[in-house]
């Protein structure tokens, strides 16, 4: 018998996976949450059919959502990491000597105790001393917190659901708040071939409403839908593009490099008209 999950984008594409066994699978408070093990991709968590991590390709996103802010800052030495409840954020986080503490803000504790049971290498930096997790709603937490923060990072799933509130301008304004005077955010901003039209230049326009150098960056993940994946940075003093990458030291990484930090952030000429940047270098 073959068993399948399939991932539906729209009405027109979907994504499938060849599943060997469904390893958990539960109605949480928030949304359904499965892990199961597929045949190419290994341990799979997905969140309202929508596929989050997989032990083969999660070093990609998880790098790159957390060393090129952490690279770009200076000194990071406190970090809030809003979502990101199955711990890949936190790992790549924690390898940074300076980072003296890591506050998990995730809304569903399932997605925690899941990711712990099924998911060891990607959560194992969850129990980690230097890390306060909390299981409450990210925008009240953001709104709550003022000039806490040297980065803050923005691991949601994509903007339906639980997720929809931390994609809006509002959010990102608050964020600014809680960000110190040199603080940086980063969030991940969706597939540039999927549901564009309004999402993703409203997503980008709202983070550069906040923050005076917004910078979009890219890579590219084979179980996320059509691939390419992208980031929207934003800063409010030091720019990703000025890192010198001979300050980039290795921590063990399998996709982020010192020229792809600065080359990440080429975008295409259709990504720029669509994000309003078509002019810029
Ligand atoms: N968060 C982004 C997941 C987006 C996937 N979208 C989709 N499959 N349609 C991932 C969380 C990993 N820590």
């Amino acid at each position: 018998m073959s068993l399948w999950f399939t991932e539906t984008e729209n009405s027109n594409l979907a994504l499938q996976y060849n599943v060997n066994k469904v390893l958990a699978h539960k109605q949480t408070k928030y949304q359904e949450l499965i892990v199961v093990d597929t045949d190419r991709f290994g341990r799979t968590l997905i969140l309202d059919g929508a596929v989050q991590t997989t032990v083969a390709d999660e070093y990609v996103y998880h790098e790159m959502i957390a060393h090129v802010p952490l690279f770009t800052h200076p000194n990071p030495e406190k970090v809030l990491i809003i979502g990101g409840g199955d711990g890949g954020t936190v790992r790549e986080t924690l390898k940074h000597k300076s980072v003296k503490e890591v506050h998990l803000v995730e809304i569903d504790p399932d997605v925690v105790a899941v990711a712990k049971e099924y998911l060891p290498e990607i959560s194992c930096g969850l129990s980690d001393p230097r890390v306060i997790i909390q299981h409450t709603d990210g925008i009240k937490y953001v709104a709550d917190h003022e000039d806490e923060y040297d980065v803050i990072i923005i691991d949601s799933s994509d903007p339906v659901g639980p997720a929809v509130g931390l994609f809006r301008e509002e959010f990102y304004a608050d964020v600014n708040r809680a960000l110190k005077d040199d603080g940086i955010l980063v969030a991940q901003t969706e597939s540039p071939w999927l549901n564009v039209d309004i999402m993703m230049p409203e997503i980008y326009q709202g983070i550069k409403a906040s923050f005076p150098i917004t910078r979009m960056y890219l890579c590219y993940i084979p179980t996320y839908p059509c691939g390419m994946w992208s980031f929207t940075l934003g800063s409010k003093k030091y720019d990703p593009l000025e890192v010198d990458p001979s300050q980039i030291i290795d921590l063990g990484y399998r996709y982020y490099t010192p020229e792809l930090h600065h080359a990440s952030f080429a975008l295409p000429q259709f990504i720029k008209e669509l994000i309003g940047e078509a002019d810029k270098k």
